[in-house]
């Protein structure tokens, strides 16, 4: 009962690819086209249509560059892997800009540069970037093809990596350059992996350039130009760059939210169905969450999204999401059968992997994908590695990369173009103290404080310390596109859009992540997360009653089903602890971070600090 392949089970014929713009493009994407030519000097212009066969020619392409290689077919029929330069595997956050008018516009949170200055330097870089290269035009839609709620963008990039990934992860191709016309809002964005090629310079596997990495962004003009890295998020520009960054201040203007969160649809044993999106930071438990394998009894849970979700509050006073990305580019190490086989059911096929381990059959490995550690296996460098090499075969952050609609939960629900209607929101983050497995906010105002409050310890997701405990603001940090103070402010207000009472969705905390004495998780996770998942979704219908904390409403004693759970005794004691003095010195230190913010901190949120500082004392 697999679903269909669907890439090419043959070699198809490479089709001759369209060098002038298809007929009817929109004249002011063709100028623009022209202008970036005219800048970066490609050897030829190629406009996407997004079809199988044009993806089958990039993986020609590649093959033949050695940016990828095959893996064994016959483990994995049209899968491949390919292997960054060592320099060039994760999110670049101190070379990421956001270039406002205004300083204060982009906040103490955000690197913030001059509009002018950034133009002039990208001038500088851009200038013939692309020689010896040929330069992709991709239109592509963020949600449903047509829906009120999607946005579309063009971007151009010179590297078919980042072309195939982005067919597989957006919605990209003809259809969407159909829907541009002459008064239609789209988000333009130029990549270049800014390693242009001399006459006759050979190429490299995976061509970047590591002295200057820039992933900039104009918000006032809605404009993406990143110069330097191939890598997910600094590359594909659709994903965190437009779907986040520049979509957060245009739902700051248009009162609507673009967020860092999985949605899945819920069902409960008696046949009632809610939609919950969650905000955890990179690679803190969103794709496995999205599609989490229920261990209770009549509970089922299908996957939305894994990692962006747009929430619009609608006219009925419900707010709904969609899932703007149609593919998942997830975290390799720690999937496996015992903890996301789901996720190991996606990735049958039709795969692009990026910087795991190859096995000696030819197929991939990574750390956690099966218990048993093969003795022989070539590394993510492609390097001869065994067990006793000490260091990880696949790196902490090598992806897959496959297409939505390959998941086996994948909801009914996942791509209606007027998005399903949430009752649940869940921040969290990765917290080995402190943070009790679940808490329910008293209101929207109290949530947004919870949310405004998540700190996390920071993951290989993006360059910089594994470990280090950080301010991730609603899992936004490195993705709010303007002060993060406006974003509290317009959560605040998106709130007071929703209708108390009907189905306005509760906010909630949770932490999977909390560590005994001795380090090790007092929580299963994975799976038995759906313990937490039905007591939210209780507390959502109003079927059962919470205990007042100093931090939020918790489960009654008896509130949370542990049944069959075998945890250590007192360890569910440990997962809710609070204690005082550590909360107090939280306390002191949110106080601190806010003041960061001066003026522009909402008063709501001092309000909601000092009322838990007397709450504690
Ligand atoms: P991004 O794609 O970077 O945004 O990450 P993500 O938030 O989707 O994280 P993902 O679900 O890929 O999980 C990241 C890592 O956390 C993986 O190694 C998982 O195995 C691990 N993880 C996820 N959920 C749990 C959990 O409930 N408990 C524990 N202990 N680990 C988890
Ligand atoms: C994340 O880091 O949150 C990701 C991967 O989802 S990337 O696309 O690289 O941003
Ligand atoms: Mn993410």
């Amino acid at each position: 009962n697999r679903p269909t392949t669907t890439g090419p089970t043959r070699v198809v014929q490479a089709r001759a690819m369209a060098h002038t713009p298809p007929e009817g493009t929109d004249p002011g994407v063709v100028a623009w086209v022209e202008q970036i030519a005219a800048l970066t000097l490609p050897d030829d212009v190629v406009w996407c249509d997004g079809n199988p066969q044009e993806f089958d020619g990039l993986i020609q392409v590649m093959l033949k560059q050695g940016t990828i290689v095959r893996v064994n077919p016959e483990h994995r029929p049209y899968s491949f892997l390919a292997r960054s330069d060592p320099n060039d595997v994760a999110r670049v956050e101190d070379r990421t800009f956001i270039c406002s008018e205004l300083e204060e516009d982009a906040g103490p949170t955000n690197n913030w540069a001059d509009p002018t200055e950034m133009r002039e330097t990208l001038d500088g870089l851009f200038a013939g970037a692309m020689r010896g290269r040929r330069m992709y035009v991709m239109p592509f839609s963020m949600g449903p093809l047509g829906s009120r709620l999607s946005r579309l963008g063009v971007q151009v990039t010179d590297s078919p990596y980042v072309v195939a990934s982005m067919s597989v992860m957006t919605r990209m191709g003809s259809a969407a350059l159909k829907l541009i016309g002459s008064d239609t809002n789209w988000v333009p964005a130029v990549h270049s992996v800014g390693k242009p090629l001399a006459q006759g310079e050979p190429d490299v596997p995976w061509p970047c350039n590591n002295d200057e990495k820039y992933i900039t962004h104009f918000p006032e003009t809605r404009e993406i130009w990143s110069y330097g890295s191939a890598y997910g998020g600094n590359a594909l520009l659709a994903k965190k760059s437009f779907a986040l960054r520049i979509a957060s201040t245009m739902a700051r203007d248009e009162d609507w939210m673009a967020e860092h969160m999985l949605i899945l649809k819920v069902t409960n044993p008696r046949g009632k169905v809610f939609h919950v999106v969650a905000a955890f930071p990179s690679a803190c438990g969103k794709t496995n969450l999205a599609m989490l394998k229920p261990t209770i009894p009549g509970w089922k849970v299908e996957t939305i999204g894994d990692d962006i979700a747009w929430l619009h509050p609608s006219a009925d006073g419900t707010l709904r999401a969609i899932n703007p990305e149609a593919g998942f580019f997830g975290v390799a190490p720690g999937t496996g059968a015992s903890t996301n086989a789901t996720a190991v059911e996606t990735i049958w096929g039709n795969t692009i992997f990026t910087n795991v381990a190859l096995r000696d059959d030819g197929d991939v490995w990574w750390e956690g994908l099966t218990d048993k550690v093969p003795a022989h296996l070539t590394d993510w460098q492609g390097k001869d590695w065994t067990p006793a090499s000490g260091r990880p075969a696949a790196h902490p952050n090598s992806r897959f990369t496959v297409a939505a609609r390959q998941c086996p939960t994948i909801s009914d629900d996942w791509d209606d173009p007027e998005g399903v209607i949430i009752d649940a929101i869940i921040f969290g983050g990765r917290r080995a103290t402190n943070v009790p497995l679940v808490v329910e906010a008293r209101d929207w105002e109290h949530g947004v404080y919870l949310g405004a409050t998540i700190s996390s310890e920071k993951t290989a997701a993006a360059e910089g310390t594994v470990g280090e405990l950080r301010r991730d603001p609603f899992a936004m940090l490195p993705f709010c596109g303007y002060n993060m103070a406006d974003y509290w402010a317009n959560w605040l207000k998106v709130g007071d859009k929703l209708r108390p009472g009907g189905r306005m969705p509760r906010i909630f905390q949770v932490n999977w992540f909390r560590k005994d004495e001795d380090g090790s998780f007092l929580w299963p996770g994975f799976g038995e997360n759906s313990r937490v998942l039905a007591w939210i979704l209780e507390r959502a219908d109003g079927k059962v009653p919470a205990a007042d904390g100093p931090l939020g409403l918790v489960p009654t004693p008896d509130g949370l089903n542990v049944e069959g759970l075998d945890l250590p005794e007192g360890d569910l004691e440990k997962l809710f602890k609070v204690d005082p003095q550590s909360w107090l010195a939280e306390v002191e230190s949110t106080e601190k971070y806010f003041a960061t913010f001066g003026e522009k901190l909402p008063h709501a949120l001092a309000k909601q600090l000092a009322a838990l500082r007397a709450r504690l004392s």
